[in-house]
């Protein structure tokens, strides 16, 4: 079995201040744990935040699915992320020319820049989404993941494409702070990958999403972070919930890390 660094020795490796922080958010309050509080009305976010917050290392929406979004929300979110010490990931999957997604980004009803810690974006486009949303997200510190694979079935993405987008990042190592991906693309120990499509049993769901386990995704595929969404907003219990994901994917972690 492959040994990996540390999340803490892989810090050294970052070019990007936030993705050092992550890593080292990641060794200190030990979890590779992301949130997708993926609710529609903004009390239940900031409740799920408050709950869950100090199991995890990041907190993943999609502000474009809340029925009640104002300008305190981003506000509470960033304080509870102070709170519990979790990144906020704003997860808009970025498609368009760059000065479209510099002023997605930026301006609209959402101001994403202004509270979002990390972003996505499809590589699609060509690197100009990269050089556009960094135009806005460099000085204020924040960091891009872009998306090399997804968890859907029948998507349309392919070995090449992801080699690809690994390249298109390669160009941008001062915002780019890893992928979004169902597993380990290369061997810089500076990308952060994380995977969604992840509950502790494998499987799929009515549309086309795909699941498989914190072990698959950590240790089989080499990922660094499971994204959960309702395998842990659906539960009756979500902080047992995620303490169960927790525990999984920080074990999963230990398998096959050098430290
Ligand atoms: P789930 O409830 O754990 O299935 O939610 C998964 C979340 O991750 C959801 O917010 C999706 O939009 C997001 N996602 C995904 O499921 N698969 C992908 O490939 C990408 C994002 Br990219």
């Amino acid at each position: 079995m492959q040994v990996r660094f540390s999340y803490a020795e892989r810090a050294a490796y970052c070019k990007n201040a936030l993705a050092k922080k992550l890593f080292l958010l990641m060794d200190g309050k030990k979890s590779n744990l992301a949130l997708s509080a993926d609710v529609t009305h903004c009390e239940d976010v900031l409740a799920l935040a408050d709950k869950i917050g100090p199991e995890i290392c990041i907190l993943k929406i999609h502000v474009d699915i809340l029925e009640d979004f104002d300008q305190t929300f981003p506000l509470e979110l960033r304080k509870l992320a102070d709170k519990h010490n979790f990144l906020i990931f704003e997860d808009r999957k970025f498609a368009d020319i760059g000065n479209t997604v510099k002023l997605q980004y930026e301006k609209g009803i959402y101001h994403i820049a202004d509270w979002a810690d990390i972003i996505n974006a499809h590589s699609l486009p060509g690197s100009g989404i990269v050089s556009g949303l960094m135009e806005v997200g460099l000085k204020k510190q924040r960091g891009l993941l872009l998306l090399a694979e997804m968890s859907s079935a029948n998507n349309l993405f392919t070995k090449d494409y992801a080699m690809q987008t690994l390249r298109m990042a390669e160009q941008f190592p001062e915002f780019v702070i890893g992928f979004i991906s169902q597993q380990k693309l290369s061997d810089d120990p500076g990308w952060i990958y994380m995977t969604p499509g992840v509950q502790l049993q494998a499987g799929t769901d009515v549309l086309g999403q795909q699941y498989v386990t914190p072990e698959i995704a950590l240790v089989k595929h080499q990922s660094d972070i499971i994204i959960v969404g309702r395998g842990i907003i659906k539960a009756e219990d979500t902080l047992a919930e995620a303490r169960k994901y927790r525990e999984a994917g920080w074990k999963a972690y230990n398998v096959n890390c050098a430290k």
